[in-house]
């Protein structure tokens, strides 16, 4: 960016983690900064006193609109938008914006321009988080400092000046923060995988998609992308300019000339015409085919970096899968208890649904993402004895599922928990993979997990005490 981002006028909409953290660090410089919430909760009134004192005492100017996205005046003046993710960039207001040659765009853009593309972004429509949480953990385990931040939980502007200095960083990215991006250019991009997910916000999947190709858009000649080989959309990689590599788990590589394979709990690697094992992967310790794509996708791009691929695997031995991610929480009377709340989209549950041979009592449902359910139908035959239906979606699911499937309606997710316990037998299992957003009965789907896991604890506690 040729202007100077500190002399700017700036409308950040949107004061959760993202939209906080960012004026918080453009007020502390000084810069003039507007502030917009459709919210006006307790906390978003704190978190405006404590911008507004700091504004006074660093000088910029301070304007905040509350309650309504769809106040003109908060964009006199402004120069650059910085808009939330889990706000629509299809809002009127920002329709005016454009016309005016405001610029819109999200603090992960800024944190770009202000710091440059010399990290790992990784992004997908599952596995983001694990993945993020693995390079990293594996770049610590090789005493390479590393931050992970971005969609994982930890807005970029809540890191520091010397945080950034310090560390690798390993952004996860949404397909609502690459929507808003203008010249993100990461040095390596990793794509895990493409399936439907957010398409209430998204219009159509070929949308969606575009967003999540958004991250090698800018690369250049010495960048790299790491790529599912699976990925469709393959003439739009004919087309980038970065160094792209495959990755697959399944089978030899298809589409990419270089990259690694993993055949025979062997990972190959392919260099044009050229290919050789690497190593032998003895002792994964994470369950599930998808885990063993997201290390080999983490693989792929260390290895890129020049991380040695012994230390790589060593890296990964400790590494724990992340809470609400096929979480196990424990058993009762031989009943297992799965907590995979992150599941919020049809392939994710199916991937935890294929995780086991049969036994399984599924709790479905939440706010319906109104994705196609027959891949999760199909994941199901044989394996589910049992579905719980709940939230906004049970109906649609019921009625999809006809009577394929033994199910049941609940209220609640407790009444899901108590009806599955007490319908199943030794040897099974009560997984929570709901393939549903969490927002119709819970705040997010860390707040569904943490309920489930309470109501496990309830259940384990009566039964064991009598
Ligand atoms: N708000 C409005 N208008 C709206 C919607 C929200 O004003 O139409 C306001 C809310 O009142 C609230 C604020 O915007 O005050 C919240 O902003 P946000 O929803 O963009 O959330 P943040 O707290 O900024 O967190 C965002 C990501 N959230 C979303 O994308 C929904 C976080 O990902 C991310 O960790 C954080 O930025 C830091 O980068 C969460 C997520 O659920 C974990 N992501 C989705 C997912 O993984 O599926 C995409
Ligand atoms: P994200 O950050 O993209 O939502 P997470 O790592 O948090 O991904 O996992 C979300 C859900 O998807 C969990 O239910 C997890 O078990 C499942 N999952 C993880 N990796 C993959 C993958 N590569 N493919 C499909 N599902 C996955």
């Amino acid at each position: 960016m040729k202007i100077d981002l500190f002399k700017q006028r700036y409308l950040v909409m949107g004061l959760g983690i993202s939209g906080f953290n960012v004026a918080k660090y453009l007020i502390e410089r000084g810069v003039s900064v507007y502030v917009n919430d459709i919210s006006d909760s307790d906390m978003i009134v704190e978190r405006i006193s404590l911008l507004e004192k700091l504004s006074r005492e660093r000088g910029g100017e301070f304007k905040y609109f509350l309650s309504t996205h769809d106040n003109y005046e908060m964009l006199e003046g402004v120069n650059i938008i910085l808009l939330s993710p889990g706000i629509s960039p299809q809002l009127k207001v920002l329709e005016d914006a454009r016309k005016r040659g405001i610029l819109i765009t999200n603090d992960i853009q800024l944190f770009y321009w202000i710091y440059g593309g010399d990290l790992i972004a990784v992004t997908g429509s599952n596995g983001k988080s694990t993945t993020v949480s693995m390079i990293s953990y594996i770049l610590n385990h090789c005493g390479r400092k590393s931050i992970a931040a971005g969609n994982i939980g930890k807005g970029v502007f809540e890191l520091g000046e010397e945080d950034v200095k310090e560390n690798i960083i390993v952004l996860e990215l949404s397909s609502f923060q690459l929507e808003t991006m203008i010249d993100f250019r990461p040095k390596y991009g990793v794509l895990l995988n493409i399936t439907p997910d957010h398409l209430d916000r998204h219009v159509s999947f070929e949308k969606y998609a575009m967003a999540k190709l958004n991250l090698f858009k800018n690369q250049k000649s010495e960048d790299f992308a790491v790529v599912n080989d699976e990925v469709s959309f393959r003439e739009f990689f004919e087309g980038i300019n970065s160094q792209v590599y495959g990755f697959r788990r399944d089978k030899p590589l298809k589409n990419f000339k270089r990259g690694i394979y993993l055949l025979n709990n062997k990972i190959i690697k392919r260099n044009g015409n050229s290919e050789s094992p690497v190593l032998s992967l003895n002792d994964f310790p994470l369950e599930g085919p998808h885990n063993m794509e997201n290390f080999l996708a983490s693989f792929m791009v260390l290895s890129i970096m020049g991380i040695g691929h012994e230390e790589i695997v060593n890296g990964i031995k400790g590494f724990k899968s992340l809470p609400h991610r096929m979480e196990f929480l424990g058993e009762i009377n031989g009943v297992k208890f799965f907590n995979d709340s992150k599941a919020t989209n049809v392939d994710s549950a199916v991937m935890a649904v294929k995780s086991f041979e049969n036994g399984v009592h599924l709790i479905l449902g939440g706010r319906d993402k109104k994705t196609d359910l027959s891949p999760l139908f199909e994941a199901m035959e044989g394996r589910v004895k049992y579905v719980y239906l709940i939230g906004e979606a049970a109906e649609r699911f019921s009625r999809e599922m006809g009577d394929r499937f033994k199910k049941i309606m609940v209220g609640s997710l407790k009444e899901a928990v108590i009806k599955a316990f007490s319908i199943s037998k030794k040897g099974d299992v009560i997984l929570l993979s709901p393939a549903c957003a969490s927002f119709d009965m819970f705040e997010n789907f860390m707040h569904r997990g943490e309920e489930f896991k309470k109501i496990f604890m309830e259940l384990k506690g009566r039964v064991e005490n009598g």
